[in-house]
C-alpha cells in the first residue's frame, strides 16, 4: 500500500486488510541500542519470534523520507550497518526528515506514530524513554510519555531502565491518563531487573485479556495508548548489585562530559553495555524476544475481536 508519505509493506498491508494480528517493531534499538552485527541478527530473530507466535512482523523505520511499516531483510541490514548514523527519529524530527529524503530511526514515539497511521495495533520493544533523573532541572523527558498520552497504540515494554527516574516516570504516566499493565505481575519492572520498587495500576494474566483492554479502550474513544510491562524471564535477568553501578556510573559520566538532549539515552545505553562487558546486551536481546512474544499472542486474541 502507498500513500503521499506511508509505505506498508505487501504482506504487512494484506494481514492488516484481513484484520489478521500485525505487531510493530522499533528500529531505534537496532541502529543506536546495540552493536552491529547483534543488533541485525536480534531484529531478524525478533520477527521470527513474531511470526512463531502468529502475527506478522512490521519493523518501522524512515528510509529516503518514505515512512516504512514493515522492513525488508535487507532493509533492516542496511538500518544495522549504519547505526547511530542515522539520524533518531522523535516526532519532532519527522517532517523534516521526510522533506530532505532522509534516513530516521523510529523510536517509541515515531514507531507509535507510524504503527497508527498504518492502522497496527500492538508494538513490541525493549525499554520506553521516560523522565530522566534530575529532570526536575534539565526538563529531560522523553517524548515517548507524551506519545503514550495520544496515540493509541499498546506498548509491551520490560518497563524502564533506572537510567531513569522511575517513579516520576510512572507518575507523568498517571497524569497523561495512560493505564500501565503489568503481564502476570503487580510490579513495574525495571528493563534488566523484574521489578523496579513500584507497582502497575492493574495485573493482567494472559495475552487475551490484554487485547480485551485495548479493545474496551478503543471502543470507549478514548485517547492514547497502553503501557505494558512485561518483565524480564527470571534466568535472564541481572544482578542488581552488577547493573545499578553499572547505571549510577553510566550517569554521573554523562552529566561529567555535559551530553544532553536527544544523544542522552543512546550514550547511557552504549555505556552501561560497556560497564556491564556485555552481558547487559545478552539481557536485552532476551527481554525483547519475551515481549514480541506477548504482543504476537495479544494480536492474535485482538484480531479474534475484530
Ligand atoms: N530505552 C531503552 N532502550 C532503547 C531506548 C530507550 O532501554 O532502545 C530508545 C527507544 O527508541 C526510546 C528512545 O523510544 O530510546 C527514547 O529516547 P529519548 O530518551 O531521547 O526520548
Ligand atoms: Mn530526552
Amino acid at each position: 500500500m502507498k500513500d503521499k508519505f506511508l509505505d506498508v509493506k505487501d504482506e504487512v498491508a494484506k494481514a492488516i486488510a484481513n484484520k489478521q494480528p500485525v505487531v510493530a517493531l522499533e528500529s531505534t534499538i537496532i541502529s543506536h541500542g546495540m552493536p552491529y552485527p547483534q543488533n541485525v541478527d536480534t531484529a531478524l530473530k525478533v520477527e521470527q519470534v513474531v511470526r512463531d507466535n502468529g502475527a506478522v512482523p512490521a519493523t518501522i523505520a524512515v528510509i529516503g523520507g518514505r515512512l516504512k511499516a514493515g522492513l525488508t531483510e535487507y532493509e533492516i541490514e542496511y538500518f544495522g550497518k549504519k547505526g547511530p548514523e542515522i539520524k533518531k527519529a522523535s516526532r519532532r524530527d519527522l517532517a523534516a526528515i521526510c522533506a530532505r529524503g532522509e534516513d530516521g530511526a523510529c523510536t517509541v514515539t515515531t514507531t507509535m506514530m507510524i504503527a497508527h497511521m498504518a492502522h497496527i495495533k500492538i508494538f513490541a520493544t525493549g525499554g520506553i524513554g521516560g523522565v530522566h533523573r534530575g529532570a526536575e532541572t534539565t526538563m529531560d523527558i522523553s517524548a515517548d510519555l507524551e506519545e503514550l498520552a495520544n496515540t493509541p497504540v499498546m506498548v509491551v515494554c520490560a518497563g524502564c531502565k533506572s537510567i531513569l527516574d522511575i517513579g516520576l516516570t510512572l507518575e507523568y504516566l498517571e497524569t497523561h491518563g495512560v493505564p500501565v499493565i503489568g503481564m502476570g505481575t503487580e510490579d513495574f519492572p525495571a528493563f534488566y531487573t523484574s521489578k523496579s520498587g513500584y507497582k502497575v495500576d492493574y495485573r493482567v494474566d494472559t495475552p487475551a485479556d490484554l487485547a480485551k483492554l485495548y479493545m474496551t479502550s478503543r471502543d470507549m474513544n478514548l485517547k492514547g495508548g497502553i503501557l505494558v510491562g512485561n518483565p524480564i524471564p527470571d534466568e535472564f535477568s541481572m544482578d542488581p548489585g552488577i547493573i545499578n553501578p553499572a547505571i549510577d556510573k553510566a550517569i554521573a559520566e554523562c552529566n561529567a562530559l555535559g551530553i544532553k538532549g536527544k544523544e542522552t539515552t543512546p550514550f547511557l545505553l552504549a555505556k552501561v553495555k560497556e560497564l556491564t562487558g556485555g552481558d547487559s546486551l545478552d539481557s536485552n536481546i532476551q527481554l525483547v524476544f519475551n515481549n514480541a512474544k506477548v504482543a504476537a499472542q495479544t494480536a492474535v486474541e485482538l484480531s479474534k475481536l475484530m
